[in-house]
């Protein structure tokens, strides 16, 4: 054994897993506790917390100089030293690590304190540790998703574990580096049935990710509290929001990356503290966490989701632009949008209707005189190959007479409701009135919620499915009865939750579910639903599905997309989609976007085109109005702004065999599609604060205009050569801001060195598109090479990929040649054909430029752009095209 001094703590290394003491410290002074190292002893909120309150805990009392500079989240009530804890006994190898038990020091203040813990730490793979501290005896509520089981311990971790056995502490530390990436000896662990706490210091203040919260991607530890409970609310800061996703990624002084999933759906808390440090603090079920070692950031995301699951490849269609609005008054006026879109000639792949296209807004029907012509017009789409997708609100309406609304009767028949601690379906109010809640948890509601969509569908032919309320949102709180008085509905600590408790806008916590209660399964309910709305889906149309949902937690990118809710339309809103998006990103659900132009308030001309600007780069691209607003589709606005809209969305739809490629890479193995500029960059720090701008893939980086009266923008470009995505000229960038003109009707998109890009000439559908000729644009890098791919199928089939019906092709250029190689061939690429090659940054004009062999025609331009077109060239076939 090694002995080795850590900070005050010995270490012995045992085998993988190292064995520490702690050396007894002399009683510290409260006040000797550095300010970066309080951790916060009384986060409840509501109490003024008094030296009397904070001793009774055992914790230090010191009143923070107001007047000092960071002294505003610096907490008065913090833990001492030697606060106590848990002590680790002795260790036991298992197959895959170790186990050990923790015993608790003494009773801390919140009930029902769990004495004995099992700790397990599972060397899982070489880059992923898993580990769990559970109850010892008695079995807890674990969150129901499928993870991984693993059989066999990592030969070669890129980590080291270090425990410290009194008070028990983690230490996880990256091999390489050496770099501390949890430590939790800094703070006592708590192990309460509803009061868990787990803190660790961060080796850096770049920290990632921990949504769904509207904030700057690269997120404040100045003292900020973030919380997790799904809410129905309109995104605002420090709140709570729609969706839960406990998944942190930081950046590591040596551009190594790391991140870390808490594996819990109970009302949680995050508190940040510039130490660097953050605290965990759950209410329930148990600290099971997930660690990803990276190294570099894609590849800790696609570990992330190696966990809870690749998100699922989106039809094509999906990746069209998207029309809505609430407030369409009837099918008619629906219709007349649609026929106005197709009139200019504007890109429009799906139409959806919002809740006013129902009967009394009860699911599952359609208002009989406004809607009438409902089924015809998504007849109509059909024709013209668009799409059809509307909403749905969780919420059953209850108040029927008796017979007349067979979804709520037969869910009653078939006892699928949500249940009161009475055992009677709960009743709330949303749209409808009173309803009731399926419980998504069991299996009997998504055979009730399958047969409720196959009925609709026969009447009216819907593609896809928007599900919306599904926090779940209640306008009363709690119920009609309101809530029990136990302490589910009122825990001894409830997080610092919007409206100050669980029930608020929402069902009780309190309430039964067929797999366990509210109170655990809460912010599970948007992922349960989109699992039910998805596998009925398929189910009725034999497609891909395509379900957008409200409420999101993990695992849910294998089910649906998201929008980021009721946005409104400003400036400041517009900004904030964008780390909205690449927060999305990082939790495994790409298909993502926000509502364009905004939901609430009414949008500007100008602003609503910098939008569409902005949105035609949305991983998943819809305009949505809230009602009583004016319209904002791009057909209500000026010649001038409906034609920049329309060009920013062509230049989408040109684009999309690109995008279709990403998801493909997302659903294979997690690749992020809207992607922040350090993934790519993650040695140039100048890139971690990056917001403003994202990249889609590798290699096509987007700089929209976020301020209103701009003709020009500023954005970052990291080392090496770009290229303007339209014309092919090139900056030379050392690492620099740089200034590009932006009139109102230009978005500049740019082209990284050495990229390869499949487009397609754009239609005003995808079902016309997609059968459009290639351009294949290549931006070669300083070494003159470049590389891209393509994948492509019939863009709706279930698991083509898995089947092996489709196409997949990569693009090469070394040494003045481009090659086309086909990995993978099916029927459908033969339909497509490339038409032309661009190649931007060929230095020197070619002399000839052959196809196969061939000598053909070429044009060859002042910025060093060289175009070969009227190729004809089948996709199918490889090829390749030289210029010498
Ligand atoms: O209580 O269905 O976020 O997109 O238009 C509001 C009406 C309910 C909230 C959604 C929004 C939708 C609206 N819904």
């Amino acid at each position: 054994m090694v002995a080795v001094l850590l900070s005050g703590v010995t270490v012995w290394v045992l085998g993988q897993i190292w064995w520490s003491q702690h050396v007894i410290a002399p009683l510290t002074k409260c006040a000797s506790v550095p300010e970066n190292l309080r951790f916060d002893c009384y986060p409840e909120r509501g109490t003024v917390v008094t030296k009397e309150l904070c001793e009774k805990r055992g914790c230090c009392f010191v009143e923070t100089d107001r007047a000092s500079g960071n002294a505003r989240g610096v907490p008065w009530c913090f833990y001492p030293q030697d606060f106590p804890s848990y002590t680790l006994g002795s260790l036991n190898e298992t197959q895959l690590g170790t186990v050990g038990f923790l015993t608790r020091q003494t009773k801390t203040y919140y009930p029902r304190d769990i004495e004995t813990l099992q700790l397990s730490v599972e060397f899982e793979t070489d880059t992923r540790l898993h580990v769990k501290i559970t109850d010892a005896t008695s079995p807890r509520y674990e969150v129901p998703i499928e993870v991984p089981q693993v059989t066999k311990r990592a030969q070669n971790p890129v980590y080291t574990v270090e425990l410290s056995k009194d008070p028990f502490g983690l230490i996880v530390k990256r091999r390489t580096s050496g770099a501390v990436l949890i430590n939790t000896t800094v703070a006592p662990l708590f192990f309460a049935d509803q009061f868990l706490q787990i803190s660790t210091l961060l080796p850096s203040k770049f920290l990632y990710g921990l949504g769904e919260h509207q904030s700057n991607f690269l997120l404040d530890l100045d003292w900020n509290t973030l919380t997790f409970w799904a809410r129905d609310i309109p995104p605002t800061e420090s709140c709570n929001l729609y969706g839960v996703h406990p998944f942190y990624l930081v950046m590591e002084a040596d551009g190594s990356s790391h991140g870390v999933f808490l594996l819990n759906s109970n009302a949680m808390e995050v508190a940040l503290q510039p130490t660097p440090a953050l605290t965990w603090r759950t209410i329930g079920g148990v600290l099971d966490f997930y660690i990803f070692l990276g190294p570099d950031p894609n590849l800790v995301v696609q570990q992330y989701q190696q966990v809870i699951g690749f998100p699922a490849m989106p039809p094509f269609w999906a990746l069209g632009f998207h029309l809505c609005r609430w407030g369409y008054k009837t099918s008619n006026e629906t219709w007349e949008i649609v026929k106005a879109m197709r009139n200019y000639q504007i890109p429009h792949d799906v139409q959806w209707n919002d809740i006013d296209y129902m009967d009394s807004y009860r699911d599952f029907t359609t208002d009989a005189k406004n809607f009438d012509t409902l089924p015809h017009l998504v007849e109509d789409l059909h024709k013209h190959g668009q799409r059809y997708v509307m909403i749905l609100d969780p919420g059953i309406s209850s108040t029927n007479p008796p017979g007349s609304y067979w979804p709520y009767d037969e869910g009653v028949k078939r006892g699928i409701f949500i249940n009161t601690t009475q055992g009677k379906p709960l009743i709330g109010k949303v749209w409808p009135g009173l309803t009731a809640f399926p419980d998504f948890s069991s299996p009997n509601a998504h055979q009730w919620w399958l047969e409720n969509l196959n009925r609709f569908h026969a009447l009216v032919p819907f593609d896809g499915v928007w599900i919306d309320m599904n926090e779940p949102s209640d306008f009363m709180d709690g119920s009609q009865e309101g809530c029990p008085q136990g302490e589910l509905d009122r825990p001894p600590y409830t997080p610092a939750v919007a409206g100050g408790s669980l029930s608020a806008k929402t069902i009780c916590a309190s309430a039964r579910q067929s797999t366990s209660i509210h109170y655990n399964l809460h912010s599970l309910y948007g992922l349960m639903e989109a699992k039910a709305t998805a596998s009925a889906l398929i189910k009725i149309r034999g497609k891909r599905p395509f379900v957008i949902s409200r409420s999101t937690f993990p695992s849910q990118g294998r089910y649906s997309g998201h929008w980021l809710g009721d946005n409104r339309s400003t400036w400041k809103d517009m900004f904030w989609s964008i780390p909205g998006l690449l927060s999305f990103s990082l939790f495994g659900v790409p298909l993502i976007g926000a509502d364009i132009c905004g939901f609430s308030g009414s949008t500007s001309e100008e602003l609503c085109v910098r939008w569409t600007q902005l949105g035609a780069f949305y991983p998943f691209a819809r305009n949505h109005n809230t009602m009583n607003e004016k319209a904002q589709d791009p057909t209500a606005f000026s010649p001038a702004a409906r034609t920049a809209m329309k060009e920013a969305l062509e230049t989408r739809y040109a684009l999309l065999p690109f995008l279709y490629t990403l998801f493909h890479r997302a659903h294979l193995q997690g690749d992020t599609v809207a992607r922040p500029l350090f993934f790519e960059f993650p040695k140039d720090g100048s890139t971690y604060s990056i917001d403003k701008q994202f990249l889609w893939g590798r290699g096509l980086l987007v700089t929209p205009v976020l301020d209103p009266g701009a003709d020009a923008v500023v954005g970052y470009f990291p080392r090496g050569t770009w290229y303007d995505y339209y014309t092919g000229s090139l900056v030379n960038s050392s690492g620099e801001n740089l200034k590009m003109a932006a009139p109102l009707d230009h978005v500049n998109i740019h082209l990284r060195e050495g990229t390869i890009l499949p487009t397609q000439k754009p239609a005003d559908c995808t079902s016309v598109s997609r059968n459009n000729p290639l351009r294949l644009i290549a931006a070669l890098s300083q070494n003159s090479n470049a590389w891209g791919d393509l994948y492509w199928d019939d863009g709706e089939s279930l698991d083509t990929f898995e089947k092996g019906d489709y196409s997949y092709l990569v693009f090469n250029v070394t040494q003045n040649t481009f090659i086309s190689t086909v990995l993978h061939s099916n029927m459908e690429a033969t339909l497509i054909t490339v038409e032309e090659l661009t190649v931007y940054g060929v230095q020197d004009e070619p002399k000839a430029v052959t196809i196969n062999g061939k000598e053909a025609p070429f044009s060859y331009s002042a910025n060093q752009v060289l175009s070969v077109a009227n190729l004809q060239l089948s996709l199918s076939h490889g090829f390749s095209i030289r210029w010498i």
